[in-house]
């Protein structure tokens, strides 16, 4: 459709050499072009116009004091998105490749991941070019500090509620949380999710996005009369979303046989021992190579891209963008792989979904199958005004819910459309739909 394209057009031209963002604007207007077809009120209201141009971008700079005394400096983002169905609400990413096109593709893709959780929550995302990896916790709680001295002016439970993703777990939102109610001088604990246990955290938090991945996945297996039991599968990273999405799978049942960090990644053929790899990465926050000491059966390979040469039934992309290429992809489907799950954000590139499509792969995208852990932190902040938490159990089920809804509303979106069994599609139309309402609701703002 001509409108689209004038809008992706003019979405590359206005903002040079912000590849990510480029690729999540071109495949969320692409899937919505039928819808803004079908709503002439769309175009007269510049809504594409509108909702591809962040609120608010703030972007700072970090200094702080590393434990030689030496004066560090890093660049802190924060994209305030859209806030047309709740406050601008996301996480915060510590890693050395932290730069605005990334934050705005995150920032991007979260307004309609959290439309499609069914709660009040906009969509926003920020972090630093800040390199966890070797600092001591005191250089983290002081990057935190002087991260959190400024975003205090921008945040609060009822405008911008921040939370973690790559680089940031409970230790820096602890961190972050302190230096806020300091500065505050107010107990505000819906201002950041992800939160300990002993201060207003959520239960099942943690391995919400994980768990919540494979009760998607498990929605879609099912419709295609399939399930997880006896399946081999690969998931990439080992992280909080690879760590809990292990657990889950193992739980339905199915072998996982490798997993990853940004140095190589360990195959273990009788399955991956989930106890050794959370002392690693949770405890020691050491590499994955030393996964070997404890299981020497099991093999470690250099670089993160052999891992989708390994054979399986399904993969579940957990560690970070661009990671499945289209050259991955034909590999994957050469070796007989069947469903693809997005843990992390945008793990498969534009023609690697479009060929995992093609083929007849069964394919999970991202703002769908990774809402489980944004969903957990609304459910986070709604237990927070409520002062007051709910059981283990509880959330569990509420987030079993949320991801059947989410499966279903998308089904039914690409059915709707003509894209049936295209979830891509319908994740983008039904995530886009509520979003646009909203905004034409509250006039031109
Ligand atoms: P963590 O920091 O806990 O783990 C990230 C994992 O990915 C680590 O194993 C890390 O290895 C690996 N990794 C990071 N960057 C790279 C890279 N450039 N190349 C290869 N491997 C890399 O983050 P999360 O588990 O929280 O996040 C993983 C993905 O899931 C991200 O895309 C994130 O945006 C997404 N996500 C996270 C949610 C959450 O609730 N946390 C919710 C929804 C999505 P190493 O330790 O060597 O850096
Ligand atoms: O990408 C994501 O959805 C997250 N990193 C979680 C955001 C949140 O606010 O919990």
């Amino acid at each position: 459709m001509m409108y689209v394209q004038k809008i992706i057009d003019k979405v590359i031209a206005d903002n040079p050499g912000e590849e990510e963002f480029h690729a999540t604007v071109k495949e969320v207007l692409t899937s919505i072009a039928p819808v803004v077809e079908k709503h002439p009120e769309y175009q007269e209201q510049a809504i594409l116009e509108r909702i591809v141009e962040p609120e608010r971008v703030i972007m700072f700079r970090v200094p702080w004091v590393d434990d030689q005394g030496k004066v560090q400096v890093n660049k802190g983002y924060r994209v305030q998105f859209n806030s047309a169905i709740g406050p601008y609400k996301g996480g915060l990413r510590l890693h050395p490749s932290v730069n605005l096109s990334i934050i705005k593709f995150l920032g991007f893709e979260q307004i309609f991941k959290n439309s499609l959780t069914g709660l009040p929550i906009g969509g926003g995302k920020g972090g630093s070019n800040f390199d966890p990896k070797g600092k001591s916790d005191n250089e983290i709680m002081r990057f935190c500090q002087s991260f959190m001295t400024e975003l205090s002016r921008h945040i609060g439970q009822d405008t911008d509620v921040p939370a973690g993703d790559i680089g940031v777990g409970g230790r820096e939102i602890g961190y972050l949380f302190g230096q806020y109610k300091r500065i505050r001088n107010a107990y505000e604990a819906g201002v950041l999710t992800g939160k300990g246990l002993g201060y207003w955290g959520s239960l099942a938090r943690k391995e919400a996005t994980g768990y919540g991945l494979l009760y998607f996945v498990r929605h879609m297996l099912a419709d295609a009369n399939e399930s997880l039991a006896g399946k081999t599968v690969v998931i990439s990273g080992s992280g909080n979303v690879a760590t809990y999405a292990i657990e889950k799978a193992q739980e339905f049942g199915a072998k996982v046989v490798a997993c990853s960090d940004s140095n190589g990644y360990i195959y273990d053929k009788d399955g991956i021992d989930l106890d050794v790899v959370k002392e690693i990465k949770e405890v020691k926050r050491a590499r994955i190579s030393e996964y070997i000491k404890a299981r020497p059966n099991a093999e470690y390979h250099e670089g993160c891209k052999g891992i989708w040469t390994i054979k399986c039934d399904v993969a579940l992309p957990c560690a970070t963008q661009g990671e499945i290429d289209l050259e991955s992809a034909k590999v994957l489907v050469e070796n007989g792989v069947f469903a693809v799950g997005e843990g992390a954000n945008m793990p498969s590139t534009l023609d690697a979904i479009d060929y995992f499509l093609e083929k007849g792969v069964l394919f999970a995208p991202a703002k769908a199958a990774n809402a489980g852990g944004v969903a957990v932190s609304a459910l986070e902040m709604s237990q927070n005004s409520m002062r007051y938490s709910w059981t283990f159990e509880e959330v569990d089920n509420k987030l079993k819910d949320i991801m059947k809804n989410i499966y279903e509303n998308s089904t039914k979106a690409a059915e709707e459309y003509g894209f049936k069994g295209n979830l891509v599609v319908g994740s983008n139309i039904a995530g886009f739909k509520k979003v646009a309402d909203a905004m034409i609701a509250h006039g031109v703002v």
